[in-house]
């Protein structure tokens, strides 16, 4: 696939489209019906860039659903196995959304700005109608919608200076997950310590369209002698890093068990969770295939953009469905879901990729 993409009102521009475009984004990807940047110099020079200095990253279809309202605390937990009840105004949690099924329907952030009033930043599906749907279907009290919030990313090791020459030196005091509010040019943002990479950074929830610019100029010009950049989520970086990308590594299939994410799960704890029963059962017999870091041997592998089935021989015991080539590790890094058969650290499989067969290990750990 190599043509270029007609743009119209269905694919909504950002708050930073000009910043991007004025620094030469080179390739897209469709994400929440935007644009999202994959590429800017290239995927492998933005990837040693991310890990040296720091980056702003236009990651405006991270869109935001938001809750407000009597029921709202009611209506979260109604969404998730994750156990709200100790979460406090001022924090974030990954939260998996499921049905009733327990499949995973979205893996996004959530955002507590007050006991009534949340913010869901969502992955790559239309969870505002899932929601209304939940809300409606219980007569909550509830106001559901998608505010004027864009995030801007600044990740990298140079991000916590570069972001209190912008915000002050208190943004610095924000621990992972946590978030405050931030003054530019007299207005105020939310500012959390968090993001799609594992180099460490900040995401600015940029309130109001017209903010946009102004905060992407800023950073761009207060960080000039840090090297900053355009940049976006990396694909070397996060397979390296272990971060799922919902619609690639899991969907409505896939228990949050399977990927991995067992770990926000309270399913016992999680009273009026929709998937509660069939997160029980899922929880207490475990899952019979999960989510793991596959080593691929040999050559650069090339793009995945299907399922690249892993082979036992005859035997079709799971697949990859993220694969990259890692210049720091000198390998193809890559993220797959293997049956509990094969999947000891160490096991050896054979991975068809579009290209061929090259030969792959389940490992213990991701690489970092
Ligand atoms: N930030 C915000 N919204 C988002 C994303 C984000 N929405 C879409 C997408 N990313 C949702 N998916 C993820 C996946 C991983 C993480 C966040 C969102 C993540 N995981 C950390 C990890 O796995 O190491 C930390 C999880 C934790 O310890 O709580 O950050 O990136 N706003």
């Amino acid at each position: 696939m190599n043509a270029l993409i007609s743009p119209s009102r269905r694919l909504r521009r950002t708050p930073f489209s000009d910043g991007v475009e004025a620094a030469g984004v080179k390739a897209y990807t469709v994400y929440n019906r935007m644009l999202l940047p994959t590429v800017f110099r290239s995927v492998e020079e933005d990837y040693h860039h991310l890990k040296s200095a720091v980056q702003v990253w236009d990651v405006s279809v991270e869109r935001q659903v938001e809750l407000r309202g009597p029921d709202t605390a009611r209506l979260m937990q109604m969404l998730t196995p994750r156990d709200l009840r100790g979460m406090m105004p001022g924090q974030c949690y990954y939260v998996p959304i499921v049905d009733e099924t327990g499949g995973m329907l979205n893996d996004p952030v959530a955002v507590k700005l007050a006991e009534d009033r949340f913010w869901i930043s969502i992955a790559d599906t239309d969870l505002l109608l899932w929601v209304k749907g939940v809300a409606q279907g219980h007569r909550l009290d509830v106001l559901i919608d998608e505010p004027d919030v864009s995030p801007l990313a600044v990740q990298g090791p140079k991000s916590d200076e570069l972001m209190a020459r912008v915000f002050g030196d208190s943004v610095k005091d924000l621990r992972f997950f946590r978030f405050g509010w931030f003054e530019f040019q007299g207005r105020s943002h939310v500012i959390a310590r968090s993001g799609y990479s594992k180099q460490g950074g900040f995401e600015i929830y940029v309130e109001g369209h017209d903010a946009g610019m102004p905060i992407w100029n800023a950073l761009m010009e207060a960080g000039k002698d840090l090297d900053v950049y355009a940049g976006c989520p990396n694909l070397i970086e996060r397979i390296e890093g272990g971060l799922l990308s919902y619609g690639n590594d899991m969907n409505m299939e896939n228990t949050p068990h399977e990927c991995g994410l067992g770990r926000f799960c309270n399913t016992e704890t999680a009273i009026g969770c929709v998937g509660r029963d069939a997160l029980l059962r899922v929880a207490r017999d475990g899952p019979v295939r999960q989510i793991r870091a596959i080593e691929i041997h040999g050559d650069r592998v090339p793009g995945c953009d299907r399922l690249w089935p892993l082979m036992n021989g005859d035997a079709h015991v799971g697949h990859v469905s993220s694969a990259a080539w890692s210049p720091d590790y000198e390998t193809n890094v890559a993220i797959g879901m293997v049956r509990m058969t094969h999947w000891e650290p160490g096991t050896e499989l054979d991975v068809v990729t579009r290209d061929g067969v090259q030969a792959a290990t389940v490992k213990e750990v991701f690489w970092t």
